[in-house]
């Protein structure tokens, strides 16, 4: 295959880990960026030595994939070199939470990560800098890369709150008994922890309204609910590991339909105080793509009284996530 198109550089933290594993090579055979569009790979480890050496393993597949869009590949510990003219930035590495530690202190060890990140990229990405957020607590950690940067405006850095979509997407499907296609406007508000809220009650199965199709309404506020909320919990139940795959294909929906005009889908962007957040939280909530890497809130969905009470626990628990790391935002 032969393109005309100028390559697109794409940076990715954390690219040795689980995520980047199932990630670069979707990112490499076209699967975000399309079929005509060459890319160039910017993999970002942490300076351990395990991690680069990981990463140079992953490099060699990808050079053994012989993948005709993959343009080139920069291998680096450093940031700097990493978002060197990114056009998009995927921040997926981050600290795992340790035995014993706190929620906290979680938040702060991340917010030094986020904060160091957001000033790089601000400084050293490319005019049209896009960043998505996909290492926890992805919200909060958007919002604090976000916080650093006095170039990229904070409508440039999303979060990913797209597994929570599809999973609830799929839920609902097999609930009513119909194909996932069937399930339409199954937006996720709010934090990507448990505490998001699925609202069901503007989505569509077959045209109709989701609770008309399904009528058993306990099931909606209850199992559904719990079942998305605490799916990467069930996950790593199971697999003895979190979610990867899926988390990556998550990812590469993000930012394909964050690049395709017209695509309606949930995204954590900075509330604006839309739909009772918080004006300073990245929040997940619709929106609709208008030109690539860019899109507008969709405002005025009416939600339940029951999905609004869980909205006010969601944006209760990313209040408290900001409150956890504001004294790091600044200076
Ligand atoms: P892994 O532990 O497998 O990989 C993380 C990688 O990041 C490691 O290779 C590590 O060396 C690297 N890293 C750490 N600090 C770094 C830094 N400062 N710069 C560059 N690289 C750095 O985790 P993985 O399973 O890939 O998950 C990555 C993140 O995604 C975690 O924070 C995880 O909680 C989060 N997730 C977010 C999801 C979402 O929907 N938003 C779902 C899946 C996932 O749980």
């Amino acid at each position: 295959m032969s393109t005309t198109a100028s390559p697109i550089r794409v940076a990715v933290t954390g690219a040795a880990g689980q995520i980047g594993y199932a990630l670069l090579f979707r990112i490499a055979s076209g699967a975000m960026f399309g079929p005509d569009r060459p890319v160039i790979l910017q993999l970002i480890e942490a300076p351990v030595e395990k991690a680069m050496k990981a990463l140079e393993g992953v490099a060699m597949e990808l050079d053994d994939c012989a993948f005709p869009l993959l343009k080139g590949m920069v291998l680096t510990d450093q940031p700097e070199v990493g978002f060197k003219d990114a056009n998009w930035s995927l921040l997926v590495g981050a600290k795992p939470r340790g035995p014993g530690m706190e929620r906290a202190d979680l938040l702060k060890d991340n917010g030094k990560i986020f904060i160091g990140q957001g000033r790089i990229i601000d400084r050293v990405a490319a005019d049209d800098a896009r960043v998505a957020v996909v290492g926890n607590p992805a919200n909060t950690n958007c919002m604090i890369a976000a916080s650093q940067a006095k170039r990229l405006t904070p409508d440039r850095f999303t979060a990913m709150v797209r597994l929570d979509q599809n999973r609830a997407q799929t839920q609902l499907a097999k609930k009513a008994g119909v194909d996932l296609t069937a399930v339409k406007d199954i937006f996720i508000y709010g934090n990507h922890s448990p505490t998001m809220v699925s609202a069901y009650c503007n989505a569509t199965i077959g045209g109709k309204k989701a609770t008309e199709v399904i009528t058993d309404h306990a099931w909606l506020k209850g199992p559904f609910f719990e079942t998305v909320g605490k799916r990467g919990a069930a996950i790593i139940a199971a697999r003895g590991a979190s979610s990867a795959a899926s988390a990556a294909n998550a990812l590469v929906d993000h930012v394909r339909d964050l690049m395709t005009p017209g695509a309606i889908h949930s995204v954590a962007v900075k509330s604006n105080g839309l739909y009772g957040f918080d004006p300073e939280v990245w929040a997940g909530m619709p929106v609709r793509t208008t030109t690539p890497g860019s899109y507008e809130v969709i405002t005025g969905q009416e939600l339940c009284d029951f999905c609004k009470e869980r909205v006010a626990i969601t944006n209760k628990e990313l209040v408290e996530e900001r409150a956890a790391v504001v004294d790091m935002l600044q200076g």
